[in-house]
């Protein structure tokens, strides 16, 4: 078995932010819209009036103030309320490879490797553009990377899970550099048009490149110890968009064919299972949570992350701190990028020997930890 190392890391960030402000404007905007054109169904009795949204409600409920997108107006646009995008013939490169190149180019540059030194490319992401080609194979295409590629979807934990196929991967000797890429284009399957969702997501696109430690040369490398992956069958986050949807004679426009959840029940399920996998993995590997330098936690929610802290090393103020980084705030929930925003963004101050944890959770329920050691 090789020693792996991940050897850089690269982040698309999108060209637009939405404010909770402006969120919360054309969100207000939109129910009112929406209410005057039902008023006698209202006033019947027949159907609810939609409530106003409030920028107080989601910085104190989520910690979110904003988050990027790759297309602004037609969210913004209170008739619309998703983005604009046009729809690119078969030989121009697809949206999703597009911002997965720009990643993996910075991620390669930061490893200082070249695409032909990459021989496997997995797309981990929460939602694919299309069924196939596989994204990944396009993206190796584009960057002129040999080897093989795949598309594979766990939700938030995408990223973690593919971590564990990279790391497996490289150890064994099948493969000596695989990049993880993670395209989250969540604009376009978030519901904007419901208050209780519409402030949770933005778009990003992170890579991490995994190689053998005895190869790479990246002057900042973080040696895998181990990968910890989990799942738990759970309807509280579900989107029913696919394939069947046609065939079934349903409708493309309803609600269930976007993100929804529930998502207090989300919060009090998943923090105690994030926490004890965190704990079990680090124990597996002889190591005690206060052992441990930086979690990059996955990025959902504030309380979230503060209750888990609290229940690994007793400090809830820690979240969003030093040993807890928080980029939700900025970035709000890129569903499987998150952890790996933070791992991006917050890890320069560490020293040769400092312990770190990447860990995603989400829907599925899926839960997938990487332990890390700088070397
Ligand atoms: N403005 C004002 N008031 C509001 C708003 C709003 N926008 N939204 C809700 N309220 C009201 C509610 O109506 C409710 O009022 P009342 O008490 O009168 O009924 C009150 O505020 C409280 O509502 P909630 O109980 O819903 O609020 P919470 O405190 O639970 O906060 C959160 C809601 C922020 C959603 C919180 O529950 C949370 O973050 N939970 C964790 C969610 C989570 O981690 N989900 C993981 C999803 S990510 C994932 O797995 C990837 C999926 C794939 C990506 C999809 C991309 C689109």
């Amino acid at each position: 078995m090789y020693s792996v190392v991940i050897s850089g890391t690269g982040l698309y960030q999108p060209p637009h932010v939405i404010t909770n402000a402006e969120l919360v404007e054309a969100f207000n905007v939109y129910a009112d819209l929406q209410n005057a054109q039902n008023a006698e169904a209202i006033a019947a009795g027949a159907q609810v009036a939609l409530t106003h949204s409030s920028v107080e409600f989601i910085e104190k409920a989520s910690g979110i103030k904003q988050r990027y997108v790759i297309e602004k107006s037609g969210v913004l646009d209170p008739t619309r309320m998703y983005p604009r995008f046009t729809e690119r013939p078969d030989d121009e490169l697809s949206l999703m490879a597009e911002i997965g190149v720009d990643a993996c180019k910075k991620a390669l540059a930061a490893a200082g490797r070249q695409a032909s030194d990459v021989d496997a490319i997995l797309c981990a992401s929460a939602n694919m553009q299309r069924a196939y080609p596989a994204m990944a194979v396009e993206i190796q295409a584009a960057l002129g990377a040999g080897g093989y590629g795949f598309d594979m979807n766990v939700a938030c934990s995408s990223a973690t899970f593919a971590l564990e196929q990279a790391f497996n991967a490289v150890r064994s000797g099948a493969s000596k550099c695989v990049l993880v890429v993670n395209p989250e284009i969540t604009s376009a399957h978030l519901e904007w048009r419901d208050r209780d969702c519409h402030f949770i997501f933005g778009d990003v696109c992170t890579a991490i490149v995994i190689e053998r430690a005895d190869l790479a040369v990246s002057s900042d490398q973080w040696e895998i110890l181990g990968t910890h992956l989990a799942t738990q069958f759970s309807n509280n986050i579900r989107n029913n968009f696919g394939f069947l949807n046609r065939s079934e004679d349903s409708d493309p426009l309803a609600r269930d064919k976007t993100f929804r959840q529930e998502g207090r029940k989300v919060f009090k399920e998943v923090v105690p299972i994030a926490a004890a996998h965190i704990e079990g993995h680090l124990a597996n590997l002889e190591h005690k949570p206060t052992e441990v330098r930086r979690f990059w936690l996955h990025q959902a929610n504030l309380g979230m992350n503060q209750l888990v802290i609290k229940k690994l090393v007793g400090d809830a103020a820690a979240a969003g701190s030093d040993i807890a980084p928080l980029i939700l705030d900025t970035y709000a929930n890129t569903a499987s990028a998150g952890s790996i925003i933070a791992f991006h963004e917050h890890r320069a101050d560490l020293k040769s020997g400092d312990l770190g944890v990447i860990c995603s959770f989400g829907a599925g329920y899926s839960v997938g930890s990487v332990v890390v050691k700088k070397r």
